[in-house]
């Protein structure tokens, strides 16, 4: 498991490093090739001038008895010193260069709070995978179709069983399934106090998410796990202000899990050869959730509601816009929503200044 963490740890700090240097290359470079293009054409357009005027004069000369060995010896003098400030104006441009591109990259690299806004809205949003929403919605394969024409709103079960989700198991369609989650003690212990106890008496609990796994803060203000889970109460329990927020984050301290499986089971109707991660995601809060996206994980997901109700807005790739619609619908106080979001972009959203208290894994 470590080792999977630190290798997604290296990739996303490489994933950094190829958006510095992809900017550096294919933006600053090719704006500063094709300035020194057009400065190159005009610096030719302007030699044609001089020189045409040059012959004209060097013939006049001569007309007037001038001799050729004066001349040349004049060409060279005002020769050298051209090249010499040439050099000089070559010396300067690449000193200006460098200097751009050093800017650039210790902006990226240094300053936290860019970095910080680049790892919300740029980078992707979970450390599993490959760190880059851009790269990722630029590299991904096109979808085909199929999983989405025809589909406007979830599957929709009462409680099944093993056998009767087998058919469905790794189907890519929208699902939910009423009141699986009900019986789940988290209903009754999950709180955000639950989470403050936790991640206060478990040591090195608050680490583990900087350092191996992740906190997802949408557009609330928060920087960090521990900032939400110190937050006053005033703001934890007042939505109605200005200063709503929503959270998500990662739980892989072992520790934690434990606790944290007490309360919960993965949902008993998943399939036993299902690969089921050890870690699981926490997400949490009011009003405007998860902004659209898509993730780049290795399997399908499922989430358990444990407190609240929320909206769910999805939508196909845009390769399929013309085939296919975005559709909207409500999971409810313990159901649990199966979703591929590797193809299926969502969003959420939690309505009337509710609360609304989610476990997440995945499964495939
Ligand atoms: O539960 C939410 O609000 C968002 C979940 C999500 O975005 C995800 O699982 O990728």
């Amino acid at each position: 498991m470590h080792n999977k963490y630190n290798e997604c740890k290296l990739h996303c700090q490489l994933c950094y490093t190829k958006m510095t240097i992809t900017l550096s290359i294919f933006v600053v470079l090719p704006l500063r090739c094709v300035e020194m293009l057009i400065e190159m054409q005009e610096e030719k357009n302007t030699k044609q001038i001089v020189r045409e005027a040059f012959l004209t004069i060097n013939n006049e000369y001569l007309r007037r008895g001038a001799q050729l060995k004066y001349l040349k010896s004049a060409v060279k003098l005002i020769n050298n010193e051209k090249t010499k400030e040439m050099n000089d104006n070559y010396f300067k441009r690449l000193i200006f260069i460098a200097t751009i591109i050093s800017l650039i990259i210790a902006i990226f690299f240094y300053n936290p709070k860019i970095d910080y806004i680049l790892k919300q809205y740029i980078y992707e949003t979970r450390c599993f995978i490959p760190n880059n929403y851009l790269i990722w919605e630029f590299t991904r394969p096109i979808s085909n179709c199929d999983f989405c024409r025809g589909i406007d709103s979830p599957l929709n079960f009462e409680n099944l069983t093993k056998e009767e989700f087998l058919p469905y198991a790794y189907s890519s369609r929208p699902m939910v399934i009423k009141n699986a989650a009900k019986s789940w003690p988290a209903s009754q212990i999950f709180s955000l106090q639950f989470f403050r106890d936790l991640y206060k008496n478990i040591d090195d609990a608050y680490t583990s998410i900087e350092e191996e796994c992740q906190f997802l803060p949408f557009k609330s203000n928060f920087a960090s796990l521990k900032e939400v889970l110190e937050m006053s109460n005033e703001r934890a329990s007042n939505p109605q202000s200005l200063d709503y927020w929503y959270v998500g984050w990662k739980n892989c301290h072992s520790d934690v899990l434990e606790t944290m499986k007490k309360y919960y089971q993965v949902p008993h109707f998943l399939p036993n050869d299902a690969e089921i991660p050890q870690t699981n995601y926490v997400f949490l809060g009011y009003d405007e959730g998860a902004i659209m996206h898509i993730d780049y994980i290795p399997r399908l997901m499922w989430q358990g509601q444990i407190i609240g109700k929320k909206i769910w807005s999805v939508a196909p790739t845009t390769e399929c816009d013309s085939e296919c619609a975005p559709f909207n619908f409500t999971v409810s106080t313990g159901d649990i929503i199966l979703l591929d979001t590797r193809i299926w972009y969502h969003g959420t959203y939690v309505e009337n200044g509710e609360f609304s208290l989610t476990i997440t894994s995945e499964y495939g």
